[in-house]
């Protein structure tokens, strides 16, 4: 279900040096078409969220959500996906690190669902070290938004606003994973009407670090 890269391949990639790697065509179609199918049935427990995430430096936050709690009481799909073996072992090798499952069900595994003109999930970082992000649909091109920007190690969000910051556009089926605790990160505004970016957000950690450290995702998915 998952096209995962030769190890060699990952380990050249730098994903240590610029916390980033983009997994294009991760998903297989039918993998993607499974995961649409569940975004369907899940739809209607999604939430609305409009608001300035106070620890975050007030970022905003507009977007559309379906919480981990409500993925693991209605989907088998998504978690059996999220505690897949050969994905763990996939991300450890990437990482270098002894990768696990995140035992809190808020954040362990949530949909994004930027839908209106000017949605956008705003700067931070995350509590659990690994993202694995996976894009359901995105806008075809480049232009029309909902582009991830980044910063590898930044002390701040601030360093989002400075020549330090990338950013990468993905495809429906594309993958990124995102060293997500130190890369501070922000999905830029959907520029116009009749645009989706759905994404389902996997996050790891490792065995010493089962605890959130801001309160950001109980107020985004709890
Ligand atoms: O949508 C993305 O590319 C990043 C998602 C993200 O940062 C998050 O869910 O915490
Ligand atoms: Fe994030």
């Amino acid at each position: 279900m998952l096209t995962l890269p030769a190890s060699d391949d990952v380990l050249a990639s730098g994903f240590t040096d610029d916390g980033y790697l983009p997994l294009p065509g991760l998903l297989s179609a039918t993998l993607l078409a499974r995961l649409r199918a569940e975004l369907q049935r899940l739809a209607a427990l999604a939430v609305r969220r409009d608001f300035a995430m106070a620890c975050m430096n007030n970022s905003p936050r507009h977007l559309t959500v379906v919480g981990g709690e409500a993925i693991a009481q209605h989907s088998t799909l998504i978690p059996a996906l999220y505690r897949e073996p050969a994905l763990l072992a996939f991300l450890s090798r990437v990482t270098g690190l002894d990768i696990t499952t995140v035992r809190e069900p808020v954040e362990r595994h949530v949909l994004n669902v930027l839908h209106r003109p000017g949605d956008t999930h705003g700067a931070h970082t995350d509590d659990y070290p690994l993202a694995l992000v996976l894009f359901l649909r995105a806008p075809a091109y480049h232009r029309d938004g909902g582009l991830l920007e980044y910063t590898p190690r930044a002390s701040t969000l601030d360093a989002l606003n400075t020549c330090s910051a990338r950013r990468a556009h993905h495809r429906s089926g594309d993958a990124h994973l995102l060293r997500s605790d130190t890369t501070a990160h922000r999905v830029t505004p959907l520029r116009r009407t009749g645009l989706q970016r759905v994404v389902l957000n996997m996050a790891y950690t490792t065995p010493g670090r089962q605890n959130a450290v801001t309160d950001s995702a109980t107020l985004l998915y709890g």
